[in-house]
């Protein structure tokens, strides 16, 4: 039967008719899909492979309202493109920088708000927090106090950045309610639009996230995904390279330093990952996708879904990558 019950866990329709299908699950009277169900309570991970025109739908929808928007997203991963959101809705909009806890703890928070601060089209506020670590978050609820215009706050942001984590967060700090959200370190947990009252006050709108095609995670097996995420601090790598040396990451990426004076990259990468140099006489990964970047002197290069090197001089450096993996380059982040 098709009901109009719908998964408490990922906001998916419930159904009990298609084992394989979506929001499948065994009785209508269960408020979890088995997808999520599973999630819960044996951390089995099963992937949904989604297209982004749900999440566009959900966007123009809410660019409908004059909700406040709270933008999440994942400090070690940012978007190239963080401010597209604000071109495609003009609500109130708090960008919310998730996963402090994974950059180490010498990085200067106020650095990392000025860095935002200084976009072409500014969020109206900038926050750094970790939903896991519960840091900042008494200051966030202030915040979406300070700049709601109804209840409704809706929760936006590319998928994994953390949004129904925080939302469960909120939920524990903020209310009586012990309901959860399903969270999983794979992409595309959320299914659905789902509203949760954090009280009388407050609702928020958990949305599916965007999936970015370009990520790693899209390309890798379990194992190899487990290794990219970090569970912890980040204990960054520095290599003083002169020009002819090269660096690897796993068989994931090559970094070649072609030109210019000595130089210091440092790799902000999950510690599990092997990051090593090798001679530059081997031709390891070298038949991945070459690209030369000529950069000037304090830029990152980003990794999508991997992480970032942060590198200090002017010069050429030529990286090997999957093809379908993006990357970009920034002015250093910290
Ligand atoms: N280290 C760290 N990990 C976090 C934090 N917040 C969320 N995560 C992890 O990030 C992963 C994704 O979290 P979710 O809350 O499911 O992300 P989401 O944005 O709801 O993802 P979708 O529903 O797929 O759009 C999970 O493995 C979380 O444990 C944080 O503050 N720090
Ligand atoms: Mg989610």
């Amino acid at each position: 039967m098709n009901s109009e019950k719908y998964c408490l866990g990922c906001g998916v329709k419930l159904q009990d008719e298609n084992v394989l299908g979506e929001g499948y699950t065994t009785s209508l009277d269960n408020d979890l899909c088995q997808r999520c169900f599973r999630i819960k309570n044996y951390g089995e991970y099963q992937t949904v492979t989604k297209s982004n025109d749900e999440y566009l739908e959900i966007i123009k929808g809410i660019g409908e309202t004059k909700d406040l928007v709270l933008y999440i997203a994942d400090l070690l991963n940012l978007e190239e493109d963080i401010t597209k959101i604000r071109e495609l809705i003009p609500n109130k909009m708090i960008l919310v920088l998730n996963k402090k806890d994974v950059l180490p703890k010498s990085v200067k928070e106020e650095k990392i708000i000025e860095y935002f601060s200084n976009l072409d089209n500014p969020f109206d506020k900038v926050i750094v927090i970790s939903s896991e670590k519960n840091y900042n978050i008494d200051y966030l609820l202030k915040q979406i106090k300070l700049y709601q215009t109804t209840n409704n706050v809706y929760v936006v942001g590319h998928t994994n950045a953390g949004k129904s984590t925080l939302i469960n967060k909120l939920l524990k700090n903020y209310s009586t309610s012990d309901r959860e959200l399903t969270m999983s370190p794979l992409p595309s947990t959320t299914l659905s639009t789902v509203k949760i009252d954090i009280n009388e006050y407050l609702t928020l709108i958990d949305t599916p996230g965007l999936v970015d095609s370009e990520s790693l995670v899209n390309y890798i097996n379990e194992d190899e995904f487990k290794k990219i995420s970090p569970r912890k601090e980040i204990k960054p790598k520095t290599f003083q390279v002169r020009k002819g040396q090269s660096i690897i990451v796993e068989d994931i990426l090559r970094v070649d330093y072609i030109e210019g004076e000595r130089n210091s990259l440092t790799f902000y990468m999950s510690n599990d990952l092997k990051i090593r140099r090798i001679s530059n006489r081997h031709d390891n990964l070298k038949d991945l996708q070459k690209r030369s970047y000529d950069i000037g002197f304090n830029k990152d290069i980003c990794i999508n879904g991997l992480g970032f090197i942060k590198i200090v001089n002017k010069g050429t450096i030529d990286i090997y990558l999957d093809s379908k993996v993006s990357t970009y380059v920034r002015d250093n982040l910290i």
